[in-house]
């Protein structure tokens, strides 16, 4: 523990580290800062660890990368000893495994659960942060490392009337721990995002009736889960070495080879002969069938009417078909979901489906929901309406750095980041999967082990050199910033409305939020900035 920094004036800091969140992030952060011989805490809102799978509870909760890979790489004895039981991992099973890594690493003593941040401010005269809980307590720490997540803040439409509504309402990121009944119940769910989706075909398999109120409709793909088999999984347990490589060195952190470069010459026959084994086969695999597909838009136009014609065959209802019909964005410049059944859900009898973009939602009443066409009776409401993504939860905490600059005065008209990592005036300030670095177009545990491994280096080469503060030089930043700007404009996630660029939530500024220029270059780029001590921060 340094002895030079102190906001109490005892002459030493608290703790090294003080870590928000105990999610993948936190906890592996947490490891691998004991492993240097530092003193770390992580503050968790939560009464357990989990991060997002503790909170994202909803019927039909599932990961949608494949369970073999999403999961720590960095422990041989947690790969050899934990076992998924199916291709994609179920909400409970990633929760449990999160709860096994936890205790089979001794993480629990150094949490500390129910407590949540209320404001981290940078002292200057000491170098360090302190760091305010809810329970009325500070901790100062050299380092403050945000491990909060991206999608950890929902987002409830202002709907007028809601708190007249008699009946039950959720939200998918903030579901219940005890079951929610929906047996015979008149149920809406508003929303057809990755968390609709999932939810949709569940609820209506309990409900009397369920109304879908969609507002853009989606690209869903099928997940095609299924058990995985204990030969599979032997076989998967020989290629580890070789899978982990190929997701660090790939784009969206998968193990999945693309099947050719585009579909922009190929005729619409050629078009589907790629495609229709990678629907059979389901899952991500299908959206990395042609390489161009975010780049090039005669690639996307092909690819997104296969998947219109696959929706248009499902649904029996051509009418329901054509209202389920993506038409104004291309397919994946909105995060694109997979999906179980939920088109054939639209085929049961006691679902119905209501285009709030033609008959909008005006109001809750106390008996259901009124839309400018009629009255809609419900027990029981689900919004599945998405998250403040990326900065939600960051600026919720009222993260101070240098001379009273506020995080989210610093972000008014978007993040300003060096490689999503770090940001200027906030010395010692680490975001792991933060704003401008690749986290959500990613395999989320790749993106992880790589920040935090980055972070963890950092910190202990300025144990090495005894360096004390560490923070990106505005030049860095803009040019960061310029850079990831520039990749997404090359992009096709420029086409729709989402919340990669912060449109789903009111009075938030437009801009592409994530990098977009894949985690292989990414990797590089981290690299290159460690391998030249630090290049773009100032260190002292
Ligand atoms: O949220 P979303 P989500 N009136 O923002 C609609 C990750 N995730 O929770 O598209 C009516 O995607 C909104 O409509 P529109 C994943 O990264 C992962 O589903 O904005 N509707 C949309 O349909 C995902 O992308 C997994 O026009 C309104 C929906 O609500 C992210 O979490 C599973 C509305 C919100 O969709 C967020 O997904 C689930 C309004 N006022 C989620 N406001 C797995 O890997 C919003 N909507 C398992």
């Amino acid at each position: 523990m340094s002895e030079q920094h102190t906001a109490d004036g005892s002459g030493e800091a608290d703790l090294d580290v003080a870590i928000v969140g105990a999610g993948f992030s936190g906890l592996y952060m947490l490891h691998r800062l004991r492993g240097l011989g530092l003193s770390a805490r992580v503050f968790e809102k939560a009464d357990d660890v989990g991060g997002t799978w503790y909170w994202n509870r909803y019927p039909g909760a599932r990961c949608d990368s494949e369970s073999h890979i999403y999961c720590y790489s960095f422990s041989d004895a947690l790969l050899d000893e934990w076992e998924w039981s199916e291709r994609y991992p179920e909400q409970p099973e990633v929760l449990r495994y999160l709860r096994y890594a936890a205790d089979h690493l001794d993480l629990r003593r150094d949490v500390e659960f129910e407590t949540e941040v209320t404001s981290a401010v940078f002292e200057e005269d000491s170098g360090t942060w302190t760091v305010s809980t809810d329970d009325g307590s500070q901790v100062s720490a050299r380092f403050f490392v945000t491990a909060v997540g991206c999608l950890s803040k929902p987002y409830l439409p202002d709907f007028d009337g809601l708190e007249s509504f008699e009946g039950e309402w959720y939200h998918t990121g903030r579901w219940p721990h005890d079951p929610v009944d929906f047996d015979g119940k008149r149920v809406a769910v508003v929303g057809t995002g990755a968390s609709g989706i999932q939810a949709i075909p569940e609820i209506a398999d309990d409900a009397g009736h369920l109304t879908v109120f969609q507002r853009t409709p989606n690209y869903a793909v099928p997940a095609r889960n299924r058990p995985l088999t204990p030969a599979e999984y032997d076989e998967i347990r020989e290629r580890y070495d070789e899978i982990w490589a190929q997701s660090r060195d790939s784009g969206f952190g998968m193990p999945f080879d693309t099947a050719a470069p585009t579909a922009a010459d190929l005729s619409t026959e050629a078009v589907r002969e790629v495609l229709e084994p990678r629907w059979q086969e389901g899952g991500f695999r299908f959206l990395l069938a042609f390489e161009d597909l975010l780049i090039n838009e005669e690639t996307n136009r092909k690819v997104s009417e296969f998947i219109r014609s696959k929706i248009r065959e499902t649904v029996d209802d051509p009418e329901v078909a054509a209202t389920l019909v993506p038409t104004d964005h291309p397919y994946a410049s909105k995060r694109p979901p997979l999906h179980t059944d939920y088109y054939e859900t639209y085929n049961r009898d006691h679902v119905r489906l209501v285009s709030v973009r033609e008959s909008p939602i005006e109001e809750l009443t106390p008996e259901g929901i009124r839309t400018a066409d009629e009255h809609h009776a419900f027990d029981t409401v689900v919004f599945a309406t998405g998250f403040d993504a990326m900065t939600g939860t960051l600026f919720d905490m009222d993260i101070e750095g240098k001379d009273g600059t506020h995080l989210e005065e610093k972000w008014a008209d978007g993040p300003r980041t060096y490689l999503g990592l770090a940001v200027h005036d906030f010395p010692n300030m680490f975001t792991i999967t933060g704003p401008q670095s690749p986290s959500v177009l990613t395999n989320m545990p790749v993106s992880i082990e790589q920040h935090v491994e980055w972070i963890a280096d950092c910190i202990e080469y300025m144990e090495r050199e005894d360096l004390r503060v560490v923070e990106p030089t505005e030049a860095a930043e803009e040019e960061w910033v310029a850079h990831s700007n520039e990749v997404a404009d090359q992009t096709l996630y420029s086409e729709a409305d989402s919340w990669y660029r912060g449109e789903n939530i009111p009075g938030k500024p437009r801009i592409f939020t994530p990098y977009a220029g894949g985690l292989d270059l990414y990797r590089q780029q981290c690299a290159e900035v460690a391998a030249n001590d630090y290049e773009g921060f100032d260190l002292g």
